[in-house]
């Protein structure tokens, strides 16, 4: 399936849930396959059987017996079951279980914010301290999206990417993306890693992937947010764990978050 997506324009899968994603779209495209073979034929059938030469007088009393009721309240029921019993728990599962860190700051989830506003994507990590400084929703603007305090000691490290400035993330560790706008809602997009996710303001909504690429992707927005939304984009890259440290490191003590907005 991952072929023929890819053969469709769908970027090679680079996360680790990707493949899953995949799967899933052919299965549902191999049942609706089904379900098209399946009522073509039955149109075929009724166009045969009904023809005007077999029967030349209208018949216009119809079906007499239940049976086609009974039938589509029992396959409602059914598509209820699968549904409510099975579709939402187990997505509501998958979602909401966040990966949780055995106390490693190596292998632990990275976390990170995610702003979107009108048009970039902005990110903001806590710094080597793994606090990130104290926000005020009023102070934020675009050159500080996040309203990060000055102030703040716990802010001085934080590393922050505005402006269009890439970011990174480390390879084959779970990232935590906490996704948030600052004004219109805009949908984090990132084909490659089969993620998205609405970007809402006054919401802070996490989504978690493990990358399992190095290389260059893009966020787009996959919500119409205006003039702007074509070209809203958000470069990040996928690195190795030590090309991260050094990357990380050198963005902190250039004064990230705090220094940067005094
Ligand atoms: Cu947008």
């Amino acid at each position: 399936m991952t072929e023929i997506l890819q053969k469709l324009g769908m970027p090679a899968p680079a996360s680790s849930h990707a493949q899953g994603i995949d799967d899933f779209i052919g299965y549902i495209h191999l049942l609706m396959l089904a379900l098209f073979i399946g009522w073509m034929g039955y149109y075929v059938l009724a166009l045969f059987r009904f023809r005007k030469g077999a029967n030349p007088k209208a018949d216009y009393t119809g079906v007499k017996s239940s049976m086609s009721t009974y039938l589509e309240i029992g396959v409602a029921l059914i598509e209820a079951v699968l549904l409510v019993g099975f579709a939402i728990p187990l997505w509501a599962h998958a979602v909401d279980e966040m990966p949780v860190g055995k106390g490693d700051p190596k292998t632990d989830p990275i976390e990170l914010q995610i702003m979107g506003m009108q048009f970039k994507w902005n990110a903001h990590f806590a710094g080597p301290d793994g606090k990130m400084g104290r926000q005020i929703q009023t102070e934020a603007s675009q050159g500080n999206p996040f309203g990060i305090d000055a102030k703040d000691p716990a802010a001085k490290d934080d590393v922050v990417c505005v402006a269009g400035e890439p970011f990174k993330l480390p390879v084959n560790r779970e990232a935590i993306c906490r996704i948030s706008s600052m004004d219109v809602i805009h949908s984090f997009k990132v084909a490659a890693l089969r993620v998205g996710q609405d970007a809402i303001p006054g919401m802070s909504i996490p989504v978690h992937f493990k990358p399992t690429k190095i290389g260059k992707f893009v966020v787009t927005c996959a919500q119409l947010c205006g003039s702007g939304h074509s070209v809203m984009r958000g470069d990040f890259e996928v690195v190795s764990q030590e090309d991260f440290d050094k990357w990380f490191a050198e963005k902190s003590k250039a004064g990230g978050g705090g220094n940067s907005f005094e």
